[in-house]
């Protein structure tokens, strides 16, 4: 299956933390089809001085999405993030890694949905995975990632 995981980190040595990132994601995930540049962006949602760097992937794993939750999850406590964001407040974080898309499956569980349900509102997820994968169609809204882009810039 070729999923997208988007990757996000405001602290510590950013490059070294995403760079990390991709190869706990390329050994136990599955193979890095595509992977965009990391893009310097402010801190959205909440107020930092630490700005991000982001990033996305392409991954074809066989991982199910729970086993992409776990596994991600696992590589974000390795890198050193403190605490998950609690009632949806965000704070400054070594690494976050979200699974955005699992092919064109539509997921709700209490654990994970997929989708992604913010991404379509992020100009820092969409802006890397629009060159990555302009032309891969959102399951839910029909319209591809180039599309929804431009529709937030
Ligand atoms: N992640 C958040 C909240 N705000 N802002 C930027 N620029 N980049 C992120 O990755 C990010 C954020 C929650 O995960
Ligand atoms: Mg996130
Ligand atoms: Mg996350």
């Amino acid at each position: 299956m070729k999923v997208y995981l988007g990757l996000g980190t405001n602290l510590g040595d950013k490059e070294l933390n995403l760079r990390v990132a991709l190869q706990k994601i390329e050994e136990r995930i599955g193979k890095i089809i595509s992977l965009s540049a990391f893009y310097a962006t402010a801190p959205w949602g909440f107020q930092s001085e630490n700005n991000f760097l982001n990033a996305a992937v392409g991954v074809e794993t066989v991982l199910s999405p729970v086993g992409i939750l776990e596994s991600t999850q696992r590589i974000e406590q390795e890198i050193g993030r403190l605490h998950k964001s609690r009632d949806g407040v965000y704070s400054d974080r070594l690494i976050d890694i979200d699974l955005l898309l699992y092919g064109d499956k539509i997921l709700q569980d209490e654990s994970l949905i997929v989708p992604h349900p913010l991404m379509t509102d992020r100009k820092f997820v969409l802006e890397p995975l629009a060159e990555i994968a302009p032309d891969v169609v959102h399951p839910v809204f029909h319209k591809t990632i180039k599309e929804l882009f431009l529709a937030l810039s």
